[in-house]
């Protein structure tokens, strides 16, 4: 599959506001790392948006800058080159295709695991000349937004008066998490689409994260939206020096519902094409989630049923991308 101008066959197109008018009051929360209110900061935005952007994130310019150029070049590069990944099933190269349950959209992907020796051997693959050029730009890259996510969630906790700051933080730490990182390239709108002032190609449809964390940067380009608890979506701006924090389904089952997992969704738009990553922090497969008896409040219930990890996953990899998987867990 190629994706090209002629070819919309079996792509969705939806009918959207592009005035935007009911969203332009609402501001994407900011949390600066450095600052001391951090902690607060980002509890409060986990609760209200599931969603904010980290300015002072640590993570150095130059592995972001390495890692976007070997995207760009990776995705340069002929189709029959880029299938040398294998297929994404469910690591390897994805085009149209978004998981194996008829999900389509406007992109072009490579998911990853977080575990280095999976990615080398895919960059193998695909660069049997020189490996070591694009999987090292990705472990370089994953291992420092790792951390950083690792150190949002060691805020978060505190910012929950958690007894122990790594609650959270040691489930994506651990040695066997189930991690994984995603590469996605969204072509230009077709330029014949570009022209209906009222309808959109879907990029990547709306759905939730399954994970605990995710965080996503991009090459400064628009199609990410966000959806408000009042049922509107709201245009995440671009912004090329910072990261996009996403609070996952486990997370939000954790606090038991207080952190919202937040729906999301990319819009194929523009004239340009959209690169972006996301790395997903996961538990392992055998981690059990349940909501912390600490974040239970008095007079409260557990709103889920606990479920390892692995329950999870599967039952997400079962789903079409739009659906709400953690109602399958919720107590009755
Ligand atoms: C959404 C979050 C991550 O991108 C992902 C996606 C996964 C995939 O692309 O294979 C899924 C999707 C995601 C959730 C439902 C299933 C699985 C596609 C899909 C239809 C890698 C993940 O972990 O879950």
């Amino acid at each position: 599959v190629v994706l090209s101008q002629q070819s919309l066959d079996g792509f969705s197109l939806i009918k959207t506001c592009k005035s935007s008018a009911d969203c332009c009051f609402t501001q994407i929360p900011v949390v600066d790392l450095a600052s001391a209110e951090a902690k607060s900061l980002a509890v409060k935005a986990c609760e209200e948006f599931g969603f904010f952007k980290v300015i002072n994130h640590g993570v150095p310019t130059e592995f972001i800058t390495k890692l976007e150029d070997e995207a760009i070049n990776f995705f340069s590069l002929p189709p029959s080159q880029k299938e040398k990944a294998g297929a994404a099933s469910p690591f390897g190269y994805g085009v149209k295709a978004i998981g194996s349950n008829g999900d389509v959209g406007w992109v072009e992907y490579l998911l990853l695991s977080a575990k280095p020796d999976i990615t080398s051997r895919i960059s193998l693959s695909i660069f049997p000349e020189n490996p070591e050029a694009f999987s090292g730009a990705i472990r370089s890259y994953v291992c420092a937004v790792k951390k950083m996510a690792c150190e949002v969630l060691e805020l978060v906790a505190q910012g929950l008066n958690m007894e122990r700051s790594n609650v959270f933080s040691r489930l994506v730490e651990d040695e066997n998490s189930d991690s994984c990182f995603r590469l996605n390239h969204y072509p230009p709108c077709p330029s014949g689409l570009r022209a209906q002032s009222d309808r959109n190609l879907i990029g990547f449809s709306e759905h939730t994260d399954p994970q605990i964390i995710s965080a996503l940067r991009s090459n400064n380009t628009s199609g990410l939206q966000i959806l408000l608890s009042d049922g509107t979506w709201l245009p995440v701006p671009p912004d090329y020096n910072s990261f996009f924090i996403n609070v996952g389904d486990s997370l939000q089952v954790m606090t038991n519902g207080r952190f919202k997992s937040v729906k999301h969704r990319v819009l194929a738009e523009g004239m340009k094409s959209r690169i972006s990553m996301i790395y997903f922090g996961a538990p392992p497969l055998c981690e059990k989630i349940a909501p912390l008896p600490s974040l239970i409040e008095e007079e409260e219930q557990s709103l889920y049923n606990e479920f390892t990890w692995r329950d999870y996953k599967d039952a997400a990899y079962k789903s079409r991308l739009s659906v709400n998987r953690l109602s399958l867990f919720e107590r009755d």
